[in-house]
Protein backbone atom coordinates (compact mmCIF):
# COMPACT_ATOMS: atom_id res chain seq x y z
CA UNK A 1 0.00 0.00 0.00
CA UNK A 2 1.41 3.45 -1.20
CA UNK A 3 0.89 5.90 1.87
CA UNK A 4 1.12 9.61 1.22
CA UNK A 5 3.15 11.25 3.43
CA UNK A 6 0.40 12.88 5.46
CA UNK A 7 -1.63 9.21 5.77
CA UNK A 8 1.62 7.15 7.22
CA UNK A 9 0.99 5.97 10.28
CA UNK A 10 3.68 6.99 12.76
CA UNK A 11 6.40 5.09 12.89
CA UNK A 12 5.67 3.01 10.02
CA UNK A 13 8.03 5.68 7.49
CA UNK A 14 11.51 4.88 6.08
CA UNK A 15 14.27 5.21 8.92
CA UNK A 16 15.51 8.91 8.67
CA UNK A 17 18.96 9.02 8.09
CA UNK A 18 20.78 11.31 10.94
CA UNK A 19 23.70 13.41 10.34
CA UNK A 20 25.98 14.82 12.56
CA UNK A 21 26.83 18.55 12.24
CA UNK A 22 29.35 20.57 14.25
CA UNK A 23 28.95 24.45 15.29
CA UNK A 24 32.55 25.60 16.25
CA UNK A 25 33.80 29.17 16.25
CA UNK A 26 35.66 31.10 19.15
CA UNK A 27 34.92 31.98 22.45
CA UNK A 28 31.57 33.62 23.13
CA UNK A 29 30.19 33.64 19.32
CA UNK A 30 26.60 32.28 20.40
CA UNK A 31 27.28 28.43 19.55
CA UNK A 32 25.27 27.04 22.91
CA UNK A 33 22.51 30.11 21.69
CA UNK A 34 22.66 28.55 18.65
CA UNK A 35 22.32 25.10 19.29
CA UNK A 36 19.65 25.55 21.85
CA UNK A 37 17.52 28.13 19.61
CA UNK A 38 17.29 25.06 16.55
CA UNK A 39 17.13 22.17 18.39
CA UNK A 40 13.66 20.63 19.24
CA UNK A 41 14.62 18.52 22.00
CA UNK A 42 15.71 20.23 25.51
CA UNK A 43 19.51 21.06 24.23
CA UNK A 44 22.08 18.92 26.27
CA UNK A 45 24.79 21.45 27.52
CA UNK A 46 27.98 21.16 29.56
CA UNK A 47 28.54 24.55 30.93
CA UNK A 48 30.39 26.25 34.10
CA UNK A 49 30.43 29.42 35.46
CA UNK A 50 33.00 32.07 34.31
CA UNK A 51 35.24 32.28 37.17
CA UNK A 52 38.45 34.85 38.64
CA UNK A 53 40.30 32.09 37.09
CA UNK A 54 39.62 33.12 33.97
CA UNK A 55 40.20 36.69 34.10
CA UNK A 56 42.88 37.79 31.55
CA UNK A 57 42.21 34.78 29.70
CA UNK A 58 38.45 34.92 28.85
CA UNK A 59 38.03 37.67 26.54
CA UNK A 60 34.26 38.90 27.55
CA UNK A 61 34.70 42.20 24.94
CA UNK A 62 31.38 42.59 23.47
CA UNK A 63 29.50 39.59 25.49
CA UNK A 64 30.22 41.20 29.23
CA UNK A 65 26.74 39.79 30.49
CA UNK A 66 28.34 36.07 29.60
CA UNK A 67 28.37 34.15 33.37
CA UNK A 68 29.00 30.86 31.77
CA UNK A 69 31.30 28.82 29.07
CA UNK A 70 31.05 25.24 27.26
CA UNK A 71 33.39 22.78 28.36
CA UNK A 72 32.67 19.62 26.99
CA UNK A 73 29.55 20.39 24.37
CA UNK A 74 26.76 21.05 23.57
CA UNK A 75 23.94 18.52 21.61
CA UNK A 76 20.52 19.29 20.04
CA UNK A 77 18.75 17.92 17.47
CA UNK A 78 16.06 19.22 14.80
CA UNK A 79 13.91 17.27 12.18
CA UNK A 80 14.97 18.65 8.41
CA UNK A 81 12.52 16.67 6.49
CA UNK A 82 10.40 12.99 7.51
CA UNK A 83 13.64 11.27 6.09
CA UNK A 84 16.26 13.69 7.34
CA UNK A 85 17.21 14.69 11.15
CA UNK A 86 20.46 16.29 12.17
CA UNK A 87 22.24 16.13 15.30
CA UNK A 88 24.12 19.18 16.21
CA UNK A 89 27.41 19.20 18.21
CA UNK A 90 28.19 22.71 19.58
CA UNK A 91 32.10 22.57 20.58
CA UNK A 92 33.96 24.71 23.69
CA UNK A 93 35.11 27.63 22.50
CA UNK A 94 38.49 28.22 24.16
CA UNK A 95 41.40 27.19 23.76
CA UNK A 96 42.01 25.00 26.91
CA UNK A 97 39.01 22.93 25.73
CA UNK A 98 41.16 21.72 22.03
CA UNK A 99 41.63 18.50 22.87
CA UNK A 100 38.00 17.06 22.99
CA UNK A 101 37.65 18.98 19.26
CA UNK A 102 38.97 15.33 17.81
CA UNK A 103 36.82 13.30 18.87
CA UNK A 104 33.49 15.45 18.31
CA UNK A 105 34.84 15.93 14.92
CA UNK A 106 34.47 12.45 14.20
CA UNK A 107 32.01 11.97 11.55
CA UNK A 108 30.28 15.04 11.13
CA UNK A 109 29.13 15.61 7.69
CA UNK A 110 30.55 19.47 7.94
CA UNK A 111 30.13 22.71 10.30
CA UNK A 112 29.04 26.22 10.88
CA UNK A 113 32.11 28.45 11.67
CA UNK A 114 30.09 30.99 13.83
CA UNK A 115 31.65 34.75 13.52
CA UNK A 116 31.37 38.15 15.53
CA UNK A 117 33.16 40.75 13.06
CA UNK A 118 34.19 42.54 16.52
CA UNK A 119 36.16 39.59 16.82
CA UNK A 120 36.61 38.38 13.87
CA UNK A 121 39.98 36.77 13.82
CA UNK A 122 38.66 34.26 17.04
CA UNK A 123 37.48 31.86 14.50
CA UNK A 124 40.48 31.31 12.46
CA UNK A 125 41.53 28.25 14.45
CA UNK A 126 37.78 26.57 13.59
CA UNK A 127 38.41 27.48 10.08
CA UNK A 128 42.50 25.93 9.98
CA UNK A 129 40.93 23.27 11.64
CA UNK A 130 38.20 22.22 9.20
CA UNK A 131 40.42 23.12 6.10
CA UNK A 132 42.98 20.96 7.20
CA UNK A 133 40.69 17.86 7.81
CA UNK A 134 38.94 18.56 4.53
CA UNK A 135 35.32 19.11 6.68
CA UNK A 136 33.13 21.08 4.48
CA UNK A 137 31.56 24.40 6.47
CA UNK A 138 30.12 27.31 5.79
CA UNK A 139 30.55 31.14 8.23
CA UNK A 140 27.76 32.13 9.74
CA UNK A 141 28.34 35.89 10.85
CA UNK A 142 26.13 36.07 14.28
CA UNK A 143 24.96 39.74 14.18
CA UNK A 144 25.16 41.43 17.76
CA UNK A 145 23.61 44.83 18.19
CA UNK A 146 26.13 47.47 17.74
CA UNK A 147 28.61 45.15 15.83
CA UNK A 148 29.96 46.94 12.96
CA UNK A 149 28.06 45.74 9.75
CA UNK A 150 30.30 44.32 7.04
CA UNK A 151 29.41 43.03 3.80
CA UNK A 152 30.10 39.14 2.77
CA UNK A 153 32.58 39.79 0.33
CA UNK A 154 34.24 41.80 2.94
CA UNK A 155 34.16 38.78 5.36
CA UNK A 156 35.18 36.56 3.16
CA UNK A 157 38.06 38.54 2.06
CA UNK A 158 39.06 39.38 5.83
CA UNK A 159 39.31 35.41 6.48
CA UNK A 160 40.57 34.71 3.51
CA UNK A 161 38.05 32.04 2.62
CA UNK A 162 38.15 30.00 -0.59
CA UNK A 163 35.58 31.44 -3.10
CA UNK A 164 33.48 28.51 -2.91
CA UNK A 165 32.81 28.74 1.40
CA UNK A 166 29.31 30.38 1.52
CA UNK A 167 29.24 32.97 4.11
CA UNK A 168 25.79 34.10 5.06
CA UNK A 169 24.37 36.36 8.59
CA UNK A 170 22.11 35.02 10.97
CA UNK A 171 20.81 35.53 14.39
CA UNK A 172 22.19 32.72 16.27
CA UNK A 173 18.77 33.18 18.62
CA UNK A 174 16.44 32.72 15.95
CA UNK A 175 15.28 28.97 15.04
CA UNK A 176 14.65 29.70 11.76
CA UNK A 177 17.89 31.58 10.88
CA UNK A 178 19.69 29.22 12.55
CA UNK A 179 17.79 26.71 10.61
CA UNK A 180 18.80 28.35 7.19
CA UNK A 181 22.48 28.41 7.94
CA UNK A 182 22.12 24.63 8.15
CA UNK A 183 19.90 24.28 5.10
CA UNK A 184 22.88 26.07 3.38
CA UNK A 185 25.50 23.91 5.12
CA UNK A 186 23.77 20.67 3.78
CA UNK A 187 23.56 22.02 0.72
CA UNK A 188 27.26 23.12 0.07
CA UNK A 189 28.11 20.08 1.93
CA UNK A 190 26.36 17.94 -0.78
CA UNK A 191 27.70 19.85 -3.77
CA UNK A 192 31.21 19.05 -2.49
CA UNK A 193 30.94 15.77 -1.79
CA UNK A 194 29.05 15.54 -5.21
CA UNK A 195 32.11 17.25 -7.04
CA UNK A 196 35.01 15.17 -4.86
CA UNK A 197 32.89 11.93 -6.19
CA UNK A 198 33.58 13.13 -9.71
CA UNK A 199 36.76 13.92 -9.73
CA UNK A 200 37.65 10.80 -8.09
CA UNK A 201 35.96 9.02 -11.16
CA UNK A 202 32.97 7.55 -9.31
N1 LIG B 1 22.77 40.38 20.99
C1 LIG B 1 23.04 39.11 20.73
N2 LIG B 1 23.51 38.37 21.73
C2 LIG B 1 23.79 37.08 21.48
C3 LIG B 1 23.60 36.49 20.21
N3 LIG B 1 24.02 35.21 20.25
C4 LIG B 1 24.45 35.01 21.51
N4 LIG B 1 24.30 36.11 22.26
C5 LIG B 1 24.70 36.31 23.64
O1 LIG B 1 26.09 36.22 23.62
C6 LIG B 1 26.58 35.48 24.73
C7 LIG B 1 27.41 34.32 24.28
O2 LIG B 1 26.61 33.26 23.82
P1 LIG B 1 26.97 31.69 23.97
O3 LIG B 1 25.90 31.02 23.18
O4 LIG B 1 27.16 31.28 25.39
O5 LIG B 1 28.37 31.61 23.24
P2 LIG B 1 29.28 30.33 23.02
O6 LIG B 1 29.86 30.51 21.67
O7 LIG B 1 28.55 29.08 23.29
O8 LIG B 1 30.37 30.56 24.14
P3 LIG B 1 31.51 29.54 24.68
O9 LIG B 1 30.89 28.20 24.81
O10 LIG B 1 31.90 30.12 26.00
O11 LIG B 1 32.61 29.62 23.69
C8 LIG B 1 25.35 35.08 25.54
O12 LIG B 1 25.22 36.04 26.57
C9 LIG B 1 24.21 35.20 24.54
O13 LIG B 1 22.98 35.56 25.15
C10 LIG B 1 23.07 37.33 19.18
O14 LIG B 1 22.84 36.90 18.05
N5 LIG B 1 22.81 38.62 19.49
MG1 LIG C 1 29.03 27.55 24.49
Amino acid sequence: MDYGRSERPAGAGPLPTAIKILIAGGFGVGKTTMVGAVSETKPLRTEEVLTETGIGIDDLSGVEEKSTTTVAMDFGRITISDDLVLYLFGTPGQDRFWFVWDELALGALGAVVLADTRRLADCFPSIDYFEGRGTPFVVAVNCFEGAKKFRLDEVQAALDLDPGVPVVLCDARKRESAKEVLITLLEHAMKLREARRRAAGD
